[in-house]
């Protein structure tokens, strides 16, 4: 399963403690030293969130200890966590930042200050040996994963669209004879644009049926939707607007994005029935394009109009 969504404790580093050391009948302990921050990171070698465990707490450092002859704690590592792009930032479910760029870093957590060694207590009598100066910095964070692509591929099942992400892309996802073998998004890179190809929608996916609607905020980044109806349909253009029905229910955002409708398996029907799918399409106004995965020139002919489109 793609790990999208994580929750965990994550807490900086606490202040190292002064020293009470004496030398020569002197006070000459040092403070301690500075615990870890906590940043978080964006990279684009990590995919998902998988490598977080929510019954694990994450934390920085605590920082040393002061040392004898006034020698402050030294100095710890701060503790940075790896993100994938794009991923929103959430402390006590309230939003506190994107991770949207590789090597993009967040600070989320300080670390607490060192306690004061006696050296410094003796010189500034006003101060306590006040251990909440140590405190360091605690939050329960969300992490929420929404992969970035310029066409989602939407669709009922079975509709051809993994083996059209296989033949535009490097991708070399499943495919096969039944409905639901894509079970998560799954993304493709054509000429430097990002295709994400989605589990199959049916009537009743907003209601529970089916892969369910999880998958709907991979969605929001993506530029055009490409809605794939299979010419095995009796009537694909009723399928078309009982999909358009479900997606305006499932999302607003997706239902309102530009969109082109693929006609899949070309091969399947004759000449007659295709030519008049299609002009039923383009006589209520939709884009329309067919293809078949064994015709080179429609898939290329679809691969140059993604091109324009999102050009
Ligand atoms: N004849 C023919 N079969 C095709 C064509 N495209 C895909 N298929 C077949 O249709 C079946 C379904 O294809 P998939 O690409 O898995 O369909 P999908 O839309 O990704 O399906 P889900 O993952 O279940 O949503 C597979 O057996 C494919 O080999 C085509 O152009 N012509
Ligand atoms: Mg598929």
């Amino acid at each position: 399963m793609l790990q999208d969504i994580v929750k965990i404790r994550i807490e900086s580093g606490k202040g190292g403690e002064g020293s009470s050391a004496m030398y020569a009948n002197r006070c000459s302990g040092g403070d301690g030293g500075k615990g870890g921050d906590v940043y978080l990171k964006g990279s684009m070698h990590t995919y998902d969130l998988s490598r977080f465990d929510p019954e694990k707490t994450y934390k920085a450092l605590n920082g040393q200890p002061g040392q004898q002859k006034e020698r402050k704690g030294d100095k710890v590592e701060d503790f940075t966590l790896l993100l994938p792009l794009t991923t929103e930032v959430y402390l006590n479910n309230n939003l506190i930042g994107k991770i949207e760029n590789d090597g993009q870093v967040l600070k989320i957590l300080e670390g607490g200050v060192g306690g004061y060694g006696n050296a410094t207590l003796l010189r500034n009598r006003e101060l306590r040996s006040n251990e909440t100066e140590r405190e360091n910095e605690k939050g329960v964070f969300t992490f929420v994963l929404k992969l970035k692509s310029d066409v989602i591929f939407i669709g009922y099942p079975n509709a051809g669209k993994s083996s059209l992400l296989n033949e535009l892309t490097n991708a070399h996802v499943k495919t096969a004879p039944y409905q639901f073998t894509t079970l998560e998004p799954q993304l493709g890179i054509m000429d430097g644009l990002v295709l994400m190809d989605l589990p199959g929608l049916i009537e009743g996916t907003y209601d529970g049926k089916g892969l369910g609607t999880s998958f709907v905020k991979h969605t929001e980044n993506c530029k055009l939707v490409a809605h794939f109806v299979s010419l095995e349909d009796e009537d694909p253009y009723q399928s078309y607007t009982s999909m358009r029905e479900e997606i305006r229910k499932i999302s607003k955002d997706m239902f309102e994005k530009p969109e082109i409708v693929v006609l899949t398996k070309t091969d399947l029907v004759d000449e007659k029935k295709l030519a008049e799918t299609v002009k039923i399409f383009k006589d209520n106004g939709i884009e329309v394009l067919s293809t078949c995965i064994i015709d080179t020139d429609a898939v290329n002919t679809l691969r140059n109009k993604f091109k324009e489109l999102l050009s």
